[in-house]
Order: structure tokens, then C-alpha cells, then sequence
């Protein structure tokens, strides 16, 4: 029954008491299990909260209520990463200092969560932009300068004209533009700091395997990081230089057709007097400084470049003279910036040669089976040969069904060619035929052996047009005969549809040939031919055998850069370093640290490329820690993930001033449990990920992971499908929902919405729903009285229900149980001891209604300090359940049982039922088959 209650007075009411009686204050070192949930911290932005954001809050507060009341000591605190660009831009649009600005920010995201009822312990708050946090992230970075980590480099970055920054390869969008403006991003040489995360790649990758993450999330990782193994191998130009180059596919060495130094090679600008055509290439060259490094990765776009007159290389494994170009779809950034272009096997090395004339060479040829016992070798030809009309001759065995091409096995001492030909003049008339061309050496195990055995062939494919009015007598075989051989031309685009209609696997091998033949490239791995005394080896043992002989080194490349970590922006932590003509970079002391941030006038960039702090001149003039000289401030400050790296560390210890954590509190309670946000797939998880990594090293952490469970959540959009945003004018306040509704309708609605992990529109209707269950809930105590023993049975499997979902985050199934319940709770009476289950059951869902329900029940202490309801398996069991009947394996009805009633018992409640019954008169049975709380099936004898 539906009773209206007050939102308002309640929610108020608990709040503060929560508040005054401290319940949700987190003991260190506790002798409890202890439990770490955590949010990803919020960036406390002028725009307050919209639904969407409480989403993922919501859930780590039932979690973590949950967890309190399964005894745990929980950790589940709040804080704000409050550095960066939108905080700065506000300071200078509204000319006021960008702390001022996160600390209203700050209270108002605050204030908003505090309606909500979460049970954040407030004294851990923690705060990015705070001098005693900051004091740690610029610790870290000097640690990270000590062990040679962090270091300066003068290589050309992203500058953001639009943010007047250097960037991060993490800061862009998939387009390369500028995530937070949208701008073209420029590339441009400039002195920044750079932190070594390539050399934690192989460790991220390799622990993600340890992790309770979402599947897409460590795919998006292992992209992101983007390792890939090969070689390089060294390429002598006729200059004399050595080109190193990095190839994933040195077992292709042999089709090395042509070389291509990326546009931006320094060996194209040291040779601008050998290379005849210079005017062409710098022309070149220009243009291709102008390209977004997008369309150049664009494989549905042109391929173009330019050939260095004057200038060839040699390939080390065949020992030829090949032509060396510049082209745009190779990069100066990835692997050497040069490569070995092999374009029988690689689609765009495939489309750059066409286009130039380039030779295409295939030196890897399909392995059809594994090579297996392989005792004898067949060595044979194939004919591919096509006619005037482009159409290919097949051979099609009418009595066996199977499409095969002309040719068969080399005998005595002839040549293939010799072969081919004679073959080609007894199958299919063609005594004579343009020069055939090798294109292709097939492996196959041949199984078919009248002996057993199994044979390993090796049959090269030749290439040759004939004309059909040349064709001559044919001369079978009584065995082809017999078989019923027949010629047969096909078109290729009617050729998938024929050979469909032959035997399969011969079929599949005829598909590949003609695909192969079809003139793009075959990336595939395979054996290899045309590679000299390689010939016959597998990809695998070639890529080895190949790099070794020409002298090269196997090794790995990773898409991933090291970390850009300077900003010239002014609201980010300063790097502590000073610089000092006759030391160099001096790391600040660390007795020092904090380095503040001064007050400065302006908190524009200074235009140069320097940040506003360069302006400062009694800041930046310092004295040489190491020297006692004169010494000048670094002047770039980090950027805003520096903060977001460590502070999960932080808050289990957030008052210390001797350590950034201490190793009693780290020991308690890392890892964090369970992490849970909607973004960063990327950035902050692999930068906190390296940190953390870095921290174990240095013997701060005691695990090599932070996170060790991820749960991921969709976001909610606006009722109208679209993403909440201000320009759509379609943002819901969570506070004008809460003022309406309340905060527990608000909870309960946005975990009933669906999975946590989908993406959903917002539905006014559905927030009605949420309330009117709590509605109903308040209405529930006049039902209590007499309980029958299915509500408790049923009581008990919504606690095991609830139980398992609120641990698999299934929150949306876990409320629709406990509406089940609500439902037959209300028709069958309630008992005064399985209602106060309840009430503890939802509690961590709806918090405020729950400790007001458990206080009118006559409780005088939390219901959020009890002990979560514990499913009892003897109370879950039904009196009775419905199993279905079938005599012969036919549905023919059902009985009521109890659940472990004998295989007598359900023959006698068989017998009972008169339609049943009957079935069985006068019958012989023969055998029962009887499944206790399943089935009961009958074989009688028809
Ligand atoms: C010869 C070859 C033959 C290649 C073949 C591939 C297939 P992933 O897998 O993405 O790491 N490559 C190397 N450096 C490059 C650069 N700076 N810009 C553009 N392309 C570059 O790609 C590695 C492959 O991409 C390398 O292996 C190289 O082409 C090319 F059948 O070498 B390969
Ligand atoms: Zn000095």
C-alpha cells in the first residue's frame, strides 16, 4: 500500500545525525578485513553536478555500505582534482584566482553530494591543488629525476595553439586535435620534461592479466601501449649511411623491393647535394610537415611520395640495389622512422608500388595443414592461367566433385617449367603459351596416398594467359576419364559461387591461390619462397634465421611515447627544478617541498611558448641548490594528471607530513578493491598504473597494481537520447531532483535504470516508479502479522539474490528481487522479524527511509550498523514445487512436490492426479527417471 512521506524532514534529519554520531568514520589498522572502495575523484568544475555524475557514487556507496555491514573496515573517500585548464580559463575570464574559483566549486559539489547521502568519511578529503598535497606529486617527480625517469628533451611535441601548451599524446582526440579545444595540434620542437613510461610497458602489459578489469578496458590498454615485435635490420645506402629499420616481417626480407625513409629522416636533409631531384623532395617534405598525422595513417587515401634521385640502398639479404623514397605513411615517430617495403605482403607497401612501378615479389606462400610426419616430398606444378577475357581455366572432376588446376608432379630431372608445360598440353590442349611467371610456392600435407602415408607437396604456382583459339588436342588419362574431368573457364567474379559447389577443403585452397593471384598483398604468415636458402622454412623460423644472418637485432617497438609532462600553463604543480648554469637541473630538496605556486598578476601564457611564471622574476630567481649560485626556477608546471596518479595512495594516510603514505597504512589497506568510473579507459589508468609501478620500485607500495578491481559505468543521457549538455539545454539538476523526489527515489532510480555498465537515457516515468516503491515500502508495516512459510522462503532468496548482485554490481536485478518481494509481502502479511530483514536488506540502497522505518520500528541504534542479512539455505527451501511430467520424453502435465521428495513419493502424487493417472493404467513402466525438484519422466511401454 502506497504512504506518502516526507522527503525533506527524513533525509535532513539522518543526514545530520549521521554526521554527529560519525558512524561512517574509517579506522587505520583495524582488525577487520578491510575493504577499499573508491570513485574516480571528480574534477570539481563550475557547472556543479549533473545526474549522470552520481551514477558511479551511488554504487560504491551500496557497496561500500554493504561491505560495512558484512563486517569489513571500509575505506570509500572523496576528494577533488582541482588543477588544470578550466579552472585557469575561469580565473582569467573572470579575474579571479583559480583557488578561489575551486574552492566555491568545491563546496558546491560538496553540498551536492551531502544531499545525496553518501557515506564518504570527509575528514580523508583531499584535494590536488592543496600545497601539503602537491608537496607530494613534485616528491614523486623527483624521485622519478633520481632514478632517471623524468628527463629533458628537445624533440618536437604537440603545441596546442588554442591552450598555448605543449601535450601529451594522451591529451588528443582520436583525430589528433587538441581533446580539451578542438585545435589543430601542431608539432613543434620545444624544451619540455618527459617521464619514461615506454620503460613500464612490457610490465603493464604483462599485469593486466592480474587484474579484475573489464575486458574492453585492458584491450583499449594493450592498444594504447601498442607492442609490437619484429626487428631491425640494417640497410647500407650508397652514401655510405646505415638506415636501421623496423619490420615486424623480417622473414619478408627477400621482397624488399624498395626502401622508405620517413619525410622528416635526417638522412634526407644530409644528402640535399646527392640527391638530384631536391627541389621535388623538400616540396615534399613540406607538404608533408602540413599533414595531420590522421590522413597520413589513412589507408583509404592515395598513397604518395618520392623517389631520392641519386640515392639507392642495398638489401642485405639478396645483396640488390633497390630504390629508397620518401613517403608520408611512414612516420618519423614509430619504430626507426624508416622501412623495408615489401609489397607482396604488405597492403600499402602493395599500393605505393603499383603506383610507381615498383616489383612485387611474394617470398611467403600459404601453408595448407600443418606440416606434419612428412616422408615423402612431391614436388608438382600448377598452372593459373587465364584467357583473353581474364576468365580462369579450372579443371572440374565430375564424378569426384572437385575443381582443381591444371598441372601435376615434376618427373625425372625436367623442370617445372618443362613440367607445366607438358601437363598444360595433355589436361587442357595448350602445347604453347606466353612465358609462364612463378607467383606463388604452395605447402600442403597430402593425405590421400594410396599407401596411407602422408606426403608433404610442394607445388609452385605459375602464372600464364593462353589464347582460347590456340588450344590444341587434349589427351586423358583412363583415370581422368573415369573421374570424368571436364575444362571449365570461370569469370572471377562467378568464381566463389562455382568452387562453393565443389568439395571444400580443395575448393578453399583454389579460392586462396586465385585471391592471391588477384594482385593485392598476403599479409599472412607462411613458408617461404624465392628467399634463397630460406625456402621452405615457416614465417616463424625464418623471421629468426633472417634476422641473424643479416646481422640483425630482434627486438620490440611500442605505439606508446614516453609522457609528455611539462605545461606552460600557470594552475598545474610547479616541477621542482632549478637550473643552474654551472649544475645544470638540480632537483629541489626535498626538505624544500613544497614548491608553491606564487600569485602572480596575469595567468595568460605568455605567447612565447613560456608559462606565465616565467614573468615572475623574483619566483624564478633562486640559488642553486647544489652550488649556493645563481640558479632560475623550472618554469613549466605538470600536467593535470600528475595529481590523479597517486592519490588513491593518499587518502589512506592523508595527514601525514613525514610520508606520502605510511607503510602501516599502505600495507592495511592497499590494493583498492574496487575502482569504479566512466572515462579514462587511457590516460589516468595507465599513468596511475605506471606511477604505482614506479612506487613499488622505490619501495613506497607493497602491490604492483593500484587497482585491482574495475567497474566501469555507461552513462546516463537526457531524456531525449542525447548527452546531457548545457548547449542542449537538457541537464537535470540532481538537487532539483532531490528536492522533488528525494535522494533515496534518486538512488533507487538510477541503479533500477538497467546494467551499471549501459549507457541510458533518463526517464521521468521511471523516477516516479522509484518512489512509488518506496512509497509502498513505507506502507509495508501495516501488513505485518502472520508470515507463511513461502514469503520467508521467498525472503530468503532475495537475500541470496541481493547478496550476489551487490557484489557483481547487478544493482538493477538486486532492487527488482527485493520489488518481487515487496509485492508478496504485501499479499501474504509480513512477520515483525522479516520486515526489520528487509528494512536491512535495502538499507544500503535507500538509506534515509530505511534508519527512519528501523527507528519507527522501535530500534534505537543505525540501521546502517547492523549485520547485512545472512541467507539461510534451510529457510530458502520451498514446501512445495512444480515439476513437469512427461511419459515418453512428452510434456504431458505437471505435479506439486516437495523439492526432495522420494522417486515413490512423486509416483504417488502422480497417481493422484486423475488425467495423469490415466496415462499409466494398465501399462507396463518401464523405467522412471526422476530429477528431485526437476522432472518426472515416465517410459511406459506403448
Ligand atoms: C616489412 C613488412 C612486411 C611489414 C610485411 C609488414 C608486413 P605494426 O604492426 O603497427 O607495429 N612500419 C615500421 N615503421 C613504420 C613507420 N615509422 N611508419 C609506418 N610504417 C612503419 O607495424 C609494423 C610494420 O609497419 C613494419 O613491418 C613496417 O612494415 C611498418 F609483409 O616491414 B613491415
Ligand atoms: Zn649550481
Amino acid at each position: 500500500m502506497n504512504k506518502r512521506f516526507n522527503h525533506k524532514t527524513i533525509e535532513k534529519k539522518w543526514q545530520d545525525t549521521w554526521k554527529e554520531s560519525g558512524i561512517y568514520k574509517t579506522t587505520d589498522n583495524s582488525t577487520k578485513p578491510k575493504t577499499y572502495v573508491l570513485d574516480m575523484f571528480p574534477y570539481p568544475s563550475g557547472e556543479g553536478l549533473h545526474v549522470g555524475h552520481p551514477k558511479g557514487y551511488i554504487a560504491t556507496d551500496i557497496y561500500s555500505r554493504f561491505k560495512r555491514m558484512t563486517g569489513h573496515e571500509v575505506l570509500h573517500p572523496m576528494g577533488w582534482d582541482a588543477f588544470g585548464l578550466p579552472a585557469e580559463n575561469f580565473a582569467i575570464k573572470h579575474k579571479v584566482h583559480p583557488s578561489a574559483a575551486v574552492a566555491k566549486n568545491v563546496a558546491r559539489f560538496k553540498e551536492q553530494l551531502e544531499v545525496l547521502g553518501f557515506d564518504y568519511d570527509w575528514s580523508r578529503e583531499i584535494n590536488t591543488t592543496d600545497p601539503n598535497y602537491y608537496k607530494w606529486t613534485q616528491w614523486i617527480f623527483i624521485q622519478l629525476y633520481k632514478k632517471g625517469l623524468a628527463y629533458e628533451s628537445n624533440e618536437p611535441i604537440n603545441w596546442c595553439p588554442g591552450c598555448q601548451t605543449g601535450l601529451a599524446n594522451e591529451d588528443l582526440n582520436a583525430d589528433g586535435t587538441c581533446e580539451r579545444c578542438d585545435s589543430v595540434v601542431e608539432k613543434k620542437p620545444m624544451r619540455q620534461w618527459v617521464l619514461k613510461i615506454r620503460e613500464y610497458a612490457d610490465r603493464m602489459l604483462a599485469d593486466l592479466d592480474t587484474l579484475n578489469w573489464p575486458e574492453h578496458i585492458k584491450e583499449a590498454q594493450r592498444n594504447w601501449i601498442g607492442k609490437s615485435e619484429g626487428a631491425e635490420i640494417d640497410f647500407t645506402l650508397s652514401t655510405g649511411d646505415t638506415v636501421t629499420v623496423f619490420t615486424t616481417r623480417p622473414d619478408t626480407l627477400f621482397g624488399a623491393t624498395y626502401m622508405v625513409l620517413a619525410p622528416e629522416h635526417e638522412l634526407v636533409f644530409k644528402h640535399h647535394e646527392t640527391i638530384s631531384n631536391w627541389n621535388e623532395v623538400a616540396a615534399y617534405v613540406k607538404e608533408a610537415a602540413n599533414k595531420k598525422e590522421m590522413d597520413r595513417l589513412d589507408d583509404t587515401k592515395e598513397k604518395t611520395g618520392v623517389k631520392l634521385e641519386g640515392i639507392t640502398a642495398t638489401n642485405p639479404a639478396t645483396g640488390e640495389e633497390i630504390p629508397v623514397y620518401i613517403a608520408d605513411y611512414v612516420l618519423a615517430s614509430y619504430g626507426t622512422g624508416a622501412i623495408m617495403a615489401v609489397p607482396a605482403h604488405d597492403e600499402r607497401d602493395f599500393a605505393f608500388a603499383k603506383k610507381f612501378g615498383i616489383e612485387v615479389r611474394p617470398v611467403v606462400g600459404k601453408i595448407f595443414n600443418q606440416f606434419k610426419n612428412v616422408e615423402v616430398h612431391r614436388r608438382g606444378v600448377y598452372g593459373l592461367i587465364t584467357n583473353e577475357n581474364g576468365e580462369y581455366l579450372l579443371q572440374y572432376f565430375r564424378n569426384k566433385n572437385f575443381y582443381w588446376l591444371p598441372g601435376g608432379g615434376v618427373e625425372g630431372d625436367e623442370s617445372e617449367e618443362d613440367c607445366l608445360k607438358r601437363e598444360m598440353a595433355e589436361e587442357s590442349g595448350f602445347a604453347s603459351f606466353s612465358t609462364a611467371k612463378k607467383v606463388a610456392t604452395v605447402f600442403y600435407d597430402h593425405n590421400s596416398r594410396k599407401d596411407g602415408k602422408s606426403a608433404r607437396n610442394k607445388t609452385t604456382v605459375y602464372r600464364a594467359t593462353v589464347s582460347t583459339s590456340e588450344q590444341g588436342h587434349v589427351s586423358l588419362t583412363d583415370d581422368e576419364i573415369a573421374d570424368g574431368l571436364e575444362l571449365v573457364w570461370v569469370a572471377p567474379e562467378k568464381l566463389n559461387k562455382t568452387l562453393d559447389a565443389g568439395e571444400a577443403s580443395r575448393s578453399e585452397l583454389l579460392k586462396y591461390l586465385i585471391k592471391f593471384d588477384s594482385a593485392t598483398a598476403k599479409p599472412e604468415c607462411g613458408a617461404l619462397l624465392n628467399s634463397g636458402e630460406f625456402d621452405g622454412m615457416t614465417s616463424e623460423e625464418a623471421k629468426v634465421a633472417i634476422t641473424e644472418k643479416v646481422g640483425g637485432r630482434l627486438t620490440s617497438t611500442y605505439k606508446i611515447k614516453d609522457w609528455v609532462f611539462s605545461r606552460q600553463r600557470y594552475w598545474g604543480e610547479p616541477i621542482p627544478i632549478v637550473h643552474c648554469d654551472t649544475c645544470g637541473a638540480v632537483p629541489v630538496p626535498e626538505e624544500q617541498l613544497p614548491v608553491t605556486l606564487p600569485d602572480v598578476e596575469q595567468y595568460e601564457p605568455a605567447g612565447d611558448g613560456q608559462s606565465p611564471l616565467a614573468n615572475i622574476s623574483d619566483w624564478v630567481n633562486t640559488t642553486c641548490p647544489a652550488c649556493g649560485g645563481a640558479g632560475r626556477r623550472e618554469t613549466n608546471t605538470m600536467p593535470q594528471w600528475a595529481g590523479s596518479s597517486w592519490y588513491y595512495l593518499r587518502y589512506m594516510d592523508p595527514q601525514n607530513n613525514d610520508a606520502l603514505v605510511s607503510k602501516e597504512n599502505e600495507q592495511y589497506w592497499a590494493p583498492v578493491d574496487v575502482y569504479v568510473g566512466g572515462d579514462h579507459a587511457v590516460r589516468h589508468l595507465i599513468y596511475a598504473r605506471f606511477w604505482h609501478k614506479f612506487l613499488y620500485d622505490i619501495d613506497v607500495v607493497s602491490t604492483i597494481e593500484p587497482f585491482q578491481r574495475l567497474e566501469f559505468l555507461g552513462f546516463i543521457l537526457a531524456e531525449d537520447g542525447r548527452k546531457m549538455s548545457k548547449r542542449w539545454g537538457n541537464v537535470i539538476n540532481p538537487d532539483d531532483v532531490v528536492a522533488i523526489v528525494g535522494a533515496d527515489t534518486l538512488r533507487i532510480y538510477e541503479m533500477f535504470m538497467g546494467p551499471f555498465e549501459n549507457t541510458i537515457a533518463w526517464s521521468q516515468d521511471g523516477l516516479a516508479g522509484a518512489r512509488r516503491f518506496l512509497e509502498r515500502l513505507n506502507g509495508l508495516s501495516e501488513h505485518i502479522g502472520d508470515e507463511p512459510k513461502e514469503t520467508t522462503s521467498l525472503l530468503h532468496k532475495t537475500i541470496k539474490k541481493v547478496t550476489e548482485d551487490i557484489e557483481g554490481f547487478k544493482f538493477n536485478t538486486a532492487i527488482s528481487a527485493m520489488m518481487i518481494f515487496l509485492n508478496q509481502a504485501e499479499k501474504t502479511g509480513i512477520s515483525k522479524e522479516s520486515y526489520e530483514t528487509f528494512l536491512k536488506l535495502l538499507a544500503p540502497f535507500a538509506p534515509h527511509i530505511t534508519e527512519e522505518l528501523w527507528h519507527e520500528a522501535g530500534k534505537s541504534d543505525s540501521v546502517h550498523t547492523g549485520i547485512f542479512p545472512v541467507f539461510d539455505a534451510s529457510l530458502a527451501k520451498d514446501d512445495v514445487v512444480v515439476i513437469g511430467v512427461q511419459f515418453n520424453g512428452k510434456s504431458r502435465g505437471q505435479i506439486e512436490i516437495a523439492p526432495d521428495a522420494t522417486e515413490a513419493d512423486a509416483l504417488e502424487t502422480l497417481k493422484r492426479d486423475e488425467s495423469l493417472a490415466k496415462r499409466i493404467d494398465g501399462k507396463e513402466i518401464k523405467k522412471v527417471i526422476y530429477v528431485p525438484g526437476r522432472i518426472l519422466n515416465i517410459i511406459v511401454q506403448e
